[in-house]
């Protein structure tokens, strides 16, 4: 038997590969220095599998920034504005990932979107009809040799043709199909390269077959692959699939000549009975995905082998991971502060390269492996989430009239127009105002306890004086307190609630070289005092305006932390939302009159099957949301924010949420949301956003104004707000404050040329 991973984080130990690229970028370091470091850190990792006892080892899964877009740089494509910058290929490579800026000269990074339903985010390739698809790059052969050189069996990897098509933006009116051709020989090149090299495995990566397949997505997949595995040679290719199964097209998978196909039994729970009633040919290898590579639990050793005794096939097993380690932080040996009794059942990449090991042994050789396998089952045995019997009894009396707030929207809206008497086109923000230097510096200090709490409110609250008073200045009609207390939107919340535990050292990769570090969902949660009310009274105390008070959500709270698994993301997330219900009748009762949920990862967590969307996740995601504000009065006017405004397929989910008030990104000149909104009839009152905050570009007013006048065109113009797409906190103040000045004055420019609705 043999074990491997699909991969290995790459930030490092200690984030070494971030600190590294962010000194290079601001020229403190020279490429040589950066590719000295990453070849440690990959000398590191490849020998950390090997002491664990990996027998095949995956390469080509380090980046430096994104693996689609390293092999979309593989292949040549890249579009020509990067290449017209005449840079070296690691330069280039950095500016289609972040932008560019030379004296005049700016060219835009590509964008860069969520990768699947996880927290990662990659980089979209373009192709156009300028793209000529070739084997251009060394990064994956050179990893190869250093790889080889250093004794590593490995396993080169590489994002599949498939995969790169779907998840591409197509211009000029380019089309996946028009590219096949040039893919398959560019594949075909890269095995030529591989078996030159001696390598014995080739990984292609295929996440795409988790999402629906359709009759034409089938027919592309087959022509991409007859075309290449044509052309393998002596290296073995595996199809490497996870974040789901691949029950569209399992018959096509295991008909073609691929060596191994690797599946996920995680979180592709209908991949088993795949194998076992479709059958799963003997000349092939089943890489089996049974180490979860997205979640920081121990592996159950005895439900794991049992699981791997009822496949029914011959076919040699390898075991492996459920998808890349990528989405776990490093080692959860270096969490010293975690209480012993959680820290026992965590598994972070480290551990569970030892996992997979350790279960690879007990399969082949029960008898020498009872003890591991003993010891194993205790754990689970033992576990005692802390277990709250009010939680439950609060949760077990909920009735339909919980999710209900009355009365209907139509209503409230005439009741909050008179409650707030706000002008036609309100401006607000989304919540979060620039974190400058010394903000970050007083949490700092206050951490390292180099200044007393007291001290570090009284910065805080200084702060919030200024940012009230600046907003007034601005004119803008709904102010915020602008956030300085909080680090993360949702590792803030959960350090405030009971049933969360932090790690130290638990950063995981969310783009290129920025982190986070998601909370653990360990106990059931309640809310022992309030959170937020004090920062939002204080900001309110300050002025005449109406100040919003500002929470995250439950569904984004909970996607973004590492969920238990011996409860039901309803479960945990039904909790979560009743802490929010405290939190948000607090700020009612203290005369906070409009406050804020956040929702940006409600879009993210969709299941990959449009048939699961509604079973699997809305069905639970919508009603929690809804509990949290159902019980406020009619007069209190809710609020929520999302960040990716993919939404345009679940448009009534939205509506459902039943807020009174929804901003979100929207995209310049993209109108294409805001049609589908007038479609679905949506209700919510909107604020498209009309500034992108993710560009240091200052919008000028009459681009605003413009902005505007199209979107009245299209909406009704009372049920219209004029806001920023997100949060400010990663912008300059000068850039904030004055986009906000232009936004504003754009905005009473609009007003005074439109008539007052009735
Ligand atoms: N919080 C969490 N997840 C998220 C976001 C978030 N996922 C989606 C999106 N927002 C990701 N965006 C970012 C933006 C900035 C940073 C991380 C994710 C960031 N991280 C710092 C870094 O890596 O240096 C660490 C900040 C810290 O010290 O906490 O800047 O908002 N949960
Ligand atoms: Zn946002």
């Amino acid at each position: 038997m043999t074990t491997t991973i699909i991969g290995f984080p790459r930030i490092g130990h200690h984030r070494e590969l971030k600190f590294a690229t962010e000194h290079y970028w601001k020229n403190k370091i020279d490429q040589d220095e950066l590719l000295n470091t990453a070849a440690t850190i990959k000398a590191n990792h490849w020998q950390a599998q090997k002491d664990a006892g990996i027998d095949l080892i995956p390469v080509g899964d380090f980046s430096f920034f994104d693996g689609v877009l390293d092999t979309a740089n593989l292949l040549n494509i890249v579009p020509k504005r990067y290449k017209q910058l005449n840079l070296s290929p690691l330069d280039e490579y950095f500016a289609q990932a972040r932008g560019f800026q030379q004296g005049t000269e700016t060219v835009k990074a590509l964008p860069m979107k969520k990768w699947f339903n996880t927290n990662y985010h990659y980089i979209v390739p373009e192709f156009s009809k300028g793209t000529d698809v070739k084997l251009v790059g060394t990064k994956l052969f050179d990893e190869i040799q250093e790889a080889l050189q250093q004794g590593v069996n490995a396993k080169s990897v590489i994002t599949g043709p498939y995969t790169l098509l779907k998840l591409s933006r197509f211009i000029d009116s380019t089309k996946p199909a028009d590219f096949v051709d040039a893919l398959v020989t560019a594949y075909a090149q890269v095995l030529q390269r591989l078996n030159k090299q001696g390598v014995q495995w080739l990984q292609i990566d295929e996440p795409a077959l988790s999402f629906d397949v359709d009759s034409a997505d089938k027919n592309l997949f087959d022509k991409l692959y007859q075309g290449i595995l044509a052309t393998k040679g002596s290296v073995k290719v595996l199809l490497q699939n996870y974040f789901g199964d691949i029950r569209d097209i399992y018959n096509d998978v295991t008909s073609l000549d691929f060596d191994g196909i690797g599946l996920d039994f995680v979180e592709g729970k209908y991949n088993a009975q795949l194998v076992n009633q479709n059958g799963f040919p003997a000349d092939k290898i089943l890489f089996a995905g049974i180490v979860n590579g997205k979640n920081i639990w121990r592996n159950h050793y005895a439900t794991t082998l049992a699981f791997l005794n009822q496949l029914n096939t011959d076919a040699k097993i390898v075991l492996s991971t459920s998808a890349s380690l990528l989405h776990v932080p490093y080692s959860a040996a270096d969490e010293t502060k975690l209480p012993s009794d959680v820290k026992q059942h965590l598994a972070f990449a480290i551990e569970k390269l030892a996992e997979v090991k350790e279960l690879d042994s007990i399969y082949h050789d029960e008898t020498a492996g009872q003890a591991a396998l003993a010891k194993n089952d205790a754990l689970f045995k033992n576990v005692k989430h802390p277990y709250k019997q009010t939680v439950h009894d609060r949760i077990a009396k909920l009735t339909d009239a919980d999710y209900t707030r009355l009365p209907i929207r139509s209503e409230r809206e005439k009741i909050q127009k008179q409650e707030f008497n706000l002008p036609i086109l309100p401006t607000t923000t989304i919540g979060s105002f620039p974190q400058t230097k010394d903000v970050r510096q007083n949490r700092s200090k206050l951490r390292k306890g180099e200044i007393t709490r007291e001290e570090y409110d009284q910065f805080n609250e200084d702060k919030i004086r200024r940012i009230i008073k600046i907003q007034e200045d601005l004119g803008l009609d709904v102010l915020v307190h602008g956030e300085y207390e909080r680090n993360d939107m949702v590792e803030y919340f959960g350090e405030k609630l009971d049933g969360f535990v932090f790690t130290q050292n638990g950063w995981v990769q969310s783009y290129g070289t920025r982190g986070v570090k998601p909370p653990i969902i360990w106990g059931d949660i309640n809310r022992t005092a309030p959170i937020t009310v004090k920062a939002s009274v204080f900001a309110k105390n300050l002025t005449d305006k109406p100040v919003k008070g500002m929470l995250t959500g439950p569904v984004t709270i909970f996607n973004w932390s590492f969920p238990r698994e011996d409860v039901t993301p309803k479960e945990s997330v039904t909790q979560i939302a009743l802490a929010l219900q405290d939190e948000v009748l607090d700020l009612e009762k203290n005369d906070i009159k409009i406050i804020q949920i956040d929702e940006p990862a409600l879009r993210e967590n969709l299941p990959l099957r449009k048939s699961n969307w509604y079973s699997e996740y809305l069905d639970w995601a919508v009603p929690a949301f809804r509990l949290v504000h159902s019980k406020v009065q009619p007069s209190t006017q809710i609020h929520t924010h999302m960040c990716y405004s993919e939404f345009g397929d679940i448009i009534k989910a939205i509506d459902a949420l039943d807020a009174d008030v929804i901003s979100f990104e929207a995209s310049r000149a993209d109108f294409t949301l805001i049609d589908q909104l007038v479609a679905a009839n949506f209700q919510t009152e909107v604020g498209p956003g009309v500034y992108d905050i993710h560009s240091p570009r200052i919008p000028s007013e009459q681009e605003v104004e413009d902005l505007i006048k199209q979107l009245v065109t299209k909406l009704p113009v009372e049920k219209v707000w004029i806001n920023p797409d997100c949060g400010l906190k990663t912008r300059s103040e000068d850039e904030a404050f004055e986009s906000l000045r232009n936004i504003v004055n754009a905005t009473k420019k609009v007003r005074s040329v439109i008539h007052e609705p009735n």
